[in-house]
């Protein structure tokens, strides 16, 4: 594995033998996490909560235990997170992406964006091959009637929410404990399984069993010899010294350099 800094007074380094994987492969794969939409002023969990949120714990708060103890809260906080993300806009990395996968489609490749993130910012920035697998802040679910669907008016105005059916709205994201949809995480791990290049791109990657594609395509390049994993992220992980390419840098700097370089610009 080569390690590839970017001292962030200059253009981040791409190595050519990465772009030539882009350019030669047939099946591309990328896993995101919040990292991807921290330079859109989205906080990632790892980011200490501020104001009122200052003194919760996100992992603790991101529960069914706790929208059971106290929905109110619970619901404010994702409310809150919901009217930011609607301030917020897609930030280069998110338009980098969507051009990645403008490009796939024209040159035959297949592209699949899998994202552990909420916000829809990979959508609004024109990436259509997207598969949630912890849910979006825009979709909440009826607790009485099971019913889900998008609440796009923000905020709402009491918490807890209900819906017309008089059942508590909560949001339609996973929480810890609760299973990940299974229809998207089988179509996930299809195409880490079956890409032969897997990007894994601002997350820390410590939350399973999102975390657990990155070892599904590594058993790839096992098998095949031919696929490859590359990690593009601020910091570290515990994937770097396993992957082929470790690029640490902020992905809003890195992906628009590693477009440009892919396609001649
Ligand atoms: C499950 C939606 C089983 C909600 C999220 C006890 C009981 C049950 C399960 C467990 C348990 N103990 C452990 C588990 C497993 C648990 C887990 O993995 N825990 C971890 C903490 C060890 N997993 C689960 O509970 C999953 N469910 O296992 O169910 C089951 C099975 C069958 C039937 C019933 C049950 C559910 C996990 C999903 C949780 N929901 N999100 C919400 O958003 O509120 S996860 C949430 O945290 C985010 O989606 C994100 O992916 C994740 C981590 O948060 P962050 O740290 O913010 O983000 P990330 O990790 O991506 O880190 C940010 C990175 O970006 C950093 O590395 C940083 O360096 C980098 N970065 C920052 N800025 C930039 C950057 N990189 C590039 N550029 C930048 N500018």
């Amino acid at each position: 594995m080569a390690d590839y800094p970017t001292n962030h007074n200059s253009l981040p380094n791409i190595p050519a033998e990465l772009v030539a994987a882009i350019q030669n492969a047939r099946a591309i794969t990328i896993l995101t996490g919040a990292g991807v939409s921290a330079e859109s002023g989205i906080p990632t969990f790892r980011d200490s909560l501020t104001g009122m949120w200052a003194k919760y714990d996100p992992m603790e708060l991101a529960t069914p235990e706790a929208f059971a103890r106290e929905p109110a809260r619970v619901t404010q906080w994702y409310d809150e997170r919901r009217c930011n993300v609607a301030q917020c806009q897609p930030n280069p990395g998110h338009f980098a992406l969507a051009e990645l996968e403008e490009y796939c489609t024209e040159s035959q490749k297949s592209f699949t964006l899998i994202t552990q993130n909420v916000d829809r910012l990979h959508q609004r920035a024109g990436s259509h091959r997207v598969i949630e697998i912890h849910g979006s802040l825009w979709e909440w679910r009826c607790t009485r009637t099971g019913d889900q669907r998008e609440y796009l008016e923000y905020p709402f105005e009491h918490y807890p929410p209900k819906s017309k059916a008089g059942g508590l709205l909560r949001p339609a994201v996973v929480w810890f404990g609760e299973a990940l949809p299974e229809h998207e995480m089988m179509m996930a791990t299809d195409a880490a399984t079956s890409c032969d290049l897997f990007f894994t791109i601002g997350t820390s990657a410590e939350v399973y069993p999102a975390a657990g594609l990155i070892d599904v395509a590594r058993q790839r390049k096992i098998r095949s010899r031919t696929a490859h994993t590359c990690e593009i992220n601020q910091d570290p992980t515990r994937h770097s010294d396993r992957v082929d390419w470790a690029i640490h840098g902020k992905s809003g700097e890195v992906l628009p350099a590693l477009i440009d370089r892919v396609l001649e610009r």
